[in-house]
């Protein structure tokens, strides 16, 4: 009897104890069957210990002392001021102060406070840290791959892969070789024969990259303490995750190294209609979705330098569209390919990468840009535009970039084809739950009433940016005509007016004031404008002040003035653009 007792006490422990193993295996798993959840079950999430320092933090601070430690500014003496102008204007930064500062020089640690109590799981994947350039100076370089070195845990850094685009600064010939020969093999570098753009040189740099994770990085940044672990643990746990390290500045004249934002705030990057790359701050609900602010947060798009991806991953999805040349536009396109595609891009607080910020663009586009009619980055932006945007959206561009409607923008059958076999989800899908924020900062834009130029009736010229960013005060000057020869067409002069009184130029605004008529940053938000042009009388008044544009017939300015629709000096008319490609 009792021995029977007994068994069934025993039978009736080990259910339990089955259920309870049951349970917690159920609770570890997130009770999915699917073979996504159970892998992120046995991979496990950073953890944080809070006051203990995390498994990968350094366990000493560096301290030296030099030119330009600790990522203060170095200032070169009065008599070096013609190597340093020199340099300035070969590379859009100072070489020749660069080259005195060491190539292990130390930098300030400017992350979060929480972020040194991480702890990341030990087989996060190996990474290629993948470096294109084109003519880069010698010493920002090489800092870029000394500091990839030193602040690498050996364990994570497949290798430095470098990848020249067809360079022809004797520096970067064959002395590059021998002085890559004492990393013993970690640092590798391969040449384009000829010019292929950044674009389509970091593809290659995937393609040959030998880690699990590619990481791209410019030629010239400096990487800061810790910041591998942090960018590779969202990759490891879900590989179709890319993610971007949060980029400080380094100063392009005497390179001190500076946050780009106030500490403890987060921003993310979006765009305006006109593919401007735009970061705004991190909404709310983002802040809420996290219990470390610390932790990575969803972002809709990125700069396009600096990101850490699953090589496998980047190159299912088609790497960069092919047809994208040289430079800009890519970050967009691997934005919207990831995320409607079903992935997703995340921003890392706690992984920090300084960037230096060039004075000005130092290269050409070489032959890849001959071919081409008409503004090479446009005809990315519409590539892009072409392919990701749903049509209504495509509209918006097209009202702020008017001509970019006539650009050749060559065949996208095959973007379009992936986009069908990777069956992607649309854009508004995107904005509905990615890009939310975008409605409240860059809404949806009403038509436009007319573009072209803006010509005034008395003297026959066009209002004009003269050339300058904003903000700043219109001109006027001659109409540009749009002959046969318009190869290069500038946007200067390209005015629009919306449906709702807006007035710009580009994703820029016209607005009034006692200075004058000047080219402003519209107003966030709104799509609404200060004018209203009088069909007939053709002039175009301000609204608030119910005063007009006038030119001054003497000094040629642009001021408001009590209206008067006879006077010609204040009739405006405005003239589309015949397309000049073709
Ligand atoms: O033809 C070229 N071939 C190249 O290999 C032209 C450039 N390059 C190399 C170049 O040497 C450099 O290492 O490509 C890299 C990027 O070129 P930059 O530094 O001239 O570009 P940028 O910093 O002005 O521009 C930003 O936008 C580009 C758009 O195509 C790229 O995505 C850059 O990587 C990107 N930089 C960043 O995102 C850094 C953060 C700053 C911001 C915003
Ligand atoms: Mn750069």
């Amino acid at each position: 009897m009792s021995a029977i007792r007994f068994n069934r006490r025993v039978v009736r422990y080990f259910l339990i104890a089955f259920f309870v193993v049951l349970f917690l295996y159920v609770l570890m798993t997130g009770g999915g069957g699917n073979s996504k959840s159970s892998t992120s079950a046995i991979k496990k999430k950073p953890w944080m210990t809070t006051g203990k320092l995390g498994n990968f933090e350094p366990k000493e601070i560096i301290e030296r002392e030099g030119p330009g430690e600790g990522g203060h500014a170095h200032h070169l003496k009065p008599n070096q001021e013609n190597d340093a102008a020199a340099s300035l204007s070969a590379y859009g930064m100072n070489m020749a102060c660069s080259d005195e500062i060491s190539l292990d020089r130390t930098i300030p640690d400017l992350r979060m406070d929480e972020c040194k109590y991480w702890n990341y799981p030990e087989d996060l994947p190996r990474a290629s840290v993948v470096l294109v350039f084109h003519n880069e100076g010698w010493s920002t370089l090489m800092r870029t791959v000394h500091s990839v070195i030193n602040r690498t845990p050996p364990q994570f850094l497949e290798e430095v892969l470098l990848v020249d685009d067809f360079s022809d600064k004797e520096n970067l010939k064959g002395k590059l070789e021998t002085y890559i020969k004492k990393f013993n093999g970690k640092v590798r570098l391969i040449r384009n024969p000829e010019r292929q753009g950044l674009i389509r040189t970091r593809v290659r740099g995937a393609e040959e990259a030998r880690g699990e994770v590619v990481i791209f990085l410019d030629a010239h940044c400096e990487v800061g303490t810790n910041w591998i672990p942090p960018l590779l643990a969202p990759i490891y746990y879900n590989r179709t995750t890319m993610t971007v390290p949060v980029i400080d500045g380094i100063d392009h004249d005497h390179f001190e190294y500076r946050p780009v934002y106030q500490a403890g705030q987060h921003f993310r990057g979006i765009f305006e209609w006109g593919m401007l790359y735009k970061e705004n701050e991190l909404p709310d609900k983002e802040v809420q979705r996290r219990s470390f602010n610390s932790m990575p947060y969803d972002s809709p798009t990125h700069a396009g330098g600096l990101f850490a991806i699953n090589r496998n991953y980047f190159l299912q999805i088609g790497a960069y569209d092919p047809g994208l040349l040289v430079w800009g536009g890519e970050n967009f396109e691997l934005s919207f390919k990831i995320w409607q595609c079903g992935g997703s891009i995340q921003w890392v607080p706690c992984s920090r990468v300084g960037h230096v910020y060039r004075s000005f663009m130092p290269y050409t586009f070489g032959k890849l840009a001959e071919k081409k009619k008409g503004p090479l980055i446009t005809i990315n932006y519409k590539r892009v535009i072409e392919v990701w945007f749903d049509d209504k959206f495509k509209e918006y561009f097209y009202t702020r970039e008017p001509l970019a409607r006539y650009l050749d923008m060559g065949d996208i059958s095959e973007q379009l084809a992936l986009k069908d076999r990777l069956q992607c989800k649309s854009f508004q899908w995107f904005m509905d739950n990615v890009a939310y924020d975008m409605r409240e900062k860059f809404p949806e834009l009403p038509p436009n009433v007319h573009w072209g130029e803006m010509i005034n009736k008395a003297t026959k010229e066009c209002i004009d940016t003269m050339g300058h960013a904003a903000p700043t005060v219109m001109g006027m000057s001659p109409c540009h005509g749009w002959g046969n020869n318009q190869e290069d067409i500038s946007d200067d002069k390209l005015v629009r007016l919306n449906a709702k009184g807006q007035l710009g130029v580009g994703e820029r605004c016209i607005d009034a004031d006692r200075q004058g008529i000047k080219l402003v940053f519209c107003p966030l938000g709104s799509v609404e404008g200060p004018w209203h042009y009088d069909e007939g009388d053709k002039t175009l008044m301000h609204k608030e002040t119910r005063k007009c544009v006038a030119l001054h017939p003497q000094s040629n300015n642009l001021s408001l003035m009590p209206c008067d629709p006879i006077n010609t000096y204040q009739q405006w008319v405005f003239k589309e653009i015949p397309s000049p490609w073709h």
